[in-house]
This record gives structure tokens, sequence and C-alpha cells, in this order.
């Protein structure tokens, strides 16, 4: 975690139980240089705390939160009712979770005028690497970095094929 400097990303999940997939997201946040702030913000059990939390998180410094929850998972939709910040909602496949279609339609269908960013089940990586790109927008130098990375990406890819159609038939 990048200590020492003003948080611009928030991550908060609904259980200490969605660390283990929350955790991807903040690998990536630390991969880009992403000051971020990390912590767990229950819908149900600590309502208070998570309007607390996203109310003020804009006058905190933060730009964009990723929120992970799982089963009935209304921490990404109710702190994106919160908050004009862009939010982005990862479902995550917890022990209440029946097969994890819950929470990624609990998060997925939010009605108009209260969106969120909702990425694949478990796709905690996937969610640090759009909070990136939505920081991104008005930090060139990041944006480099998002256009490096894609192409890190694509060589690899490049790679991996090469060596299949070396291989003997
Ligand atoms: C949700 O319930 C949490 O986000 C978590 O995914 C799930 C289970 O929580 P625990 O019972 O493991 O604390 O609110």
């Amino acid at each position: 975690m990048q200590q020492n400097q003003q948080p611009l990303a928030g991550i908060i999940m609904g259980s200490n139980s969605d660390l283990p997939v929350m955790q991807a997201a903040a690998d990536v946040l630390q991969q880009f240089d992403i000051p971020f702030e990390i912590d767990i913000v229950s819908a149900h059990r600590t309502p208070l705390r998570m309007v607390q939390y996203a109310q003020s998180a804009y006058e905190r410094g933060l730009r964009v939160i990723i929120a992970g929850a799982g089963g009935a998972a209304h921490l990404p939709g109710m702190t994106a009712s919160l908050t004009a910040l862009p939010v982005i909602g990862v479902p995550v496949k917890s022990s209440n979770s029946i097969d994890g279609w819950d929470s990624v339609l609990s998060i997925l269908q939010m009605p108009n005028g209260v969106p969120v960013a909702t990425v694949a089940l478990n796709a905690a990586k996937n969610a640090g690497l759009l909070a990136v790109q939505i920081l991104a927008t008005n930090n060139p130098k990041l944006y480099d970095k998002i256009i490096a990375y894609k192409a890190q990406q694509a060589a690899l890819v490049e790679e991996q094929a090469r060596l299949l159609n070396l291989r003997e038939p």
C-alpha cells in the first residue's frame, strides 16, 4: 500500500471473508503506484459506517471506489447511491452465495440513475485495472503506463502463440 500519500482510490468490502478475492484489486493499484485505502464496510452490519464512508469519500480525496460483496450484495449499489464518485462493483462468490449469481445480479441490476460499473464474478483484478483507467483519464503518465501494460499483455499472447506453433503436430 502507498503510505504517506493521499489515497485516490478506496477499496471496501462487506466482510473480512471477501479479502482473498479483493486483494487482487489492491495488488493492481500497488502495481500502478496508486495511493489507496482499504477497509471493511458492511451495508447490513454497519450501515451508518457505509453512509459515513461514502458521503465523506470525495472530500477525503478519493476519486474512485471499488466495492466488493457477496450474496445479497448491497454495498456497491448503496455506496453509489451516496456519492457521485464512480463505483466499481465486484460480485464475490461468498460462503452465503448460492452460486454467485445472487451477488452478480444484486450489483449489476441497478436502477436507472445510479450506475455501478460491475465486473465479472470475483474479478477484483479487473476492478483494479478499471480504477486505474478512470484515474488515468486526467493523468498522462498513468495513461502511458496502461498503454505499456496492454502492450505487455499482447506481447505475452504473441509469444505463447509462437511457442504453441513451434510444437510438433
Ligand atoms: C456479504 O456477506 C459479505 O460481503 C460477504 O461476501 C458475505 C459473507 O460474509 P461473512 O458471513 O463471511 O462475514 O455481506
